[in-house]
């Protein structure tokens, strides 16, 4: 055992954190919620706008960036290929930034928008019906996949164009903040950046567990009770666990493959078996729908709630600004991967490859789940919003899957899914975690420092399970978030600047403005008129 490579500050410092967090919650589980709920009132009824700007500002960065010259640089060498096919490429990304929550919301986010739509429209009303399938796609869509491209550029530009590998956000932000980077400052930025992650992942898992116990509960009668989720959740573990043991390249990799087939096939089934029109037509509707209201949906705060006549409905902040801040705590994380296998690719590549693909995988999922679960609801088949009330969403989904043919067969494949799903939430987050309390990865994290933060990672979704209701859960990623907010604009910063030196510095630089010198072209012209004049005089004088 290696203890030397550990950086124990960092170590450290994130293990204090996550204990000063979970701890007291889980001791005082009523005053808990009522801090917790107090952070999330402060930070999203305070910066909720901060949230919205940074998403809708990281989107127009990047397609500014994208179409700049800083877009047209390749990662790499003249020479390198690109290491991935685009398909694979495509199914990697989307995995590595996808966990068990797509399973979870892209089956129930409907019914929450139904019940609770948003701009002031009335519940269970015609207007809301159209709503619903919609807003889950552009929660899913090109500003949140914009959000995790964001890292990505510094990290893969120092990855292969300054051939630094990086494997801290620390060292990611080095050009803007220089030898800073080696004082405490340095280990504050990697301590925050895993404090969010370990908050994202927190709700990731405590979302899935409670949807897996309920499966689970379907299949076997086992309670979905408390036991049975912690159970559930060391079981994730330990699967990850031996898999890792197991040659770690290879045992993460076919469960990775198993995964995204099994999730194709899963797909399919219901796009085929279910109502294959309706999920086509209103997938296509909620596109158009979309389109004509980006910009009222990224940036609708409801700022006249409770004055004139207003109602405050609490939507922007339980969902635009929840899920801007989710996907930010993971952003450096899907970065670091995003990075890693982008070798070969332009920057303009990475970022339009990121969100195209992205969005459609998510377009797939909410388009095909949800609107399967909102055909059963419209039909009058099931009351879905109904039973979700009277239960519990993850009840509301494995009865969803039941209305389905070969329900005995497609809610354990569901299951095993979202246990997978979980598996691999576990294996990725633990290898950053470890690899960033590292002083120096050689291949892989040590393998104990990996096991030690997987189970790290159960501690607060089993806290915040004990705990929460859904607000709580949501809590953990948007306040373990806003720090994260900062350093994406480090890093923003950091990827401009470097590379817009190197531009400067490159051989075939061209400065983008073109500069007119009026009296130099009349110079000009005025001695191309001369040499012709003089050239017309020899000619005449030889003729
Ligand atoms: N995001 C994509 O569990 C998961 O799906 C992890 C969640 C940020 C909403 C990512």
């Amino acid at each position: 055992m290696n203890k030397n490579l550990i950086d124990w500050p960092t170590f450290t410092g994130a293990l204090i954190i996550l204990l000063a967090v979970s701890i007291p919650l889980a001791v005082f589980p009523e005053s808990g919620k009522e801090i917790v709920s107090m952070a999330n009132d402060f930070v999203t009824g305070n910066f909720g706008v901060l949230y919205l700007i940074f998403g809708l500002a990281t989107f127009a960065f990047l397609i500014y960036v994208s179409f700049s010259k800083n877009g047209q640089i390749k990662l790499g060498d003249k020479v390198s290929e690109r290491e991935f096919g685009t398909f694979s490429w495509a199914a990697m990304l989307f995995a590595a930034g996808i966990g068990s929550s797509i399973l979870y919301w892209a089956m129930i986010e409907w019914a929450h928008y139904y019940q609770g739509p948003p701009f002031g429209i009335e519940g269970e009303s015609k207007e809301a019906i159209q709503w619903a399938p919609a807003y889950g796609i552009f929660h899913w869509g090109p500003m949140a996949w914009a959000i995790y491209t964001l890292p990505s550029l510094p990290i893969a530009y120092f990855y292969y164009v300054r051939k630094k590998p990086v494997l801290k956000i620390s060292e990611a932000v080095r050009p803007v903040l220089g030898k800073l980077v080696d004082t405490p400052l340095g280990n504050i930025i990697d301590v925050l950046f895993m404090f969010g992650l370990m908050g994202g992942a927190g709700t990731t898992l405590a979302l899935g567990t409670p949807m897996i116990a309920q499966g689970v509960n379907d299949i076997t009668g086992l309670p979905p009770n408390l036991a049975t989720k912690t159970v559930i959740m060391l079981l994730c573990t330990a699967i990850f666990a031996v898999s890792s043991y197991s040659g770690l390249r290879r045992g993460i990799k076919v469960l990775s493959d198993v995964n995204l087939w099994l999730a194709i096939f899963i797909l399919a089934f219901i796009f085929v078996l279910g109502p294959t029109v309706f999920i086509s037509e209103t997938t296509f509707t909620s596109f158009g729908l979309i389109l004509n209201n980006f910009f009222k949906m990224a940036t609708w705060l409801e700022p006249f709630a409770n004055v004139g006549g207003f109602t405050e409905t609490g939507f922007p902040e339980a969902w635009t600004v929840f899920y801007w801040a989710w996907w930010l705590v993971y952003a450096p994380f899907v970065g670091l991967f995003v990075a890693r296998i982008s070798r070969g690719r332009t920057i303009q590549e990475m970022i339009l490859g990121t969100i195209i693909y992205g969005t459609l995988g998510s377009v797939l999922f909410f388009g095909i789940m949800g609107n399967y679960g909102l055909y059963l609801q419209l039909t009058g088949t099931f009351d879905v919003v109904g039973y979700m009330n009277e239960t519990s969403p993850q009840a509301a989904i494995i009865a969803i899957l039941n209305h389905l043919p070969m329900a005995v067969i497609m809610v354990p494949l569901f299951t095993i899914l979202a246990i997978i799903f979980l598996a691999t939430t576990f294996d990725s987050s633990s290898y950053i975690l470890a690899a960033v309390v590292q002083k120096e990865v050689q291949t892989e994290p040590l393998r104990w420092n990996r096991l030690f933060w997987a189970f790290t990672l159960c501690l607060m979704p089993l806290v915040l399970m004990y705990v929460g209701d859904l607000e709580t859960l949501q809590t953990a990623s948007i306040v373990a978030g806003f720090p994260v907010l900062f350093i994406m604009g480090l890093l923003t910063w950091s990827f401009m600047k470097a590379s817009n030196e190197d531009l400067r510095a490159s051989k075939d630089y061209e400065p983008s403005t073109i500069y007119i010198n009026r009296r130099e072209i009349v110079q000009r012209a005025r001695k191309r008129q001369e040499q012709e004049a003089a050239l017309k005089r020899s000619e005449d004088k030889e003729s």
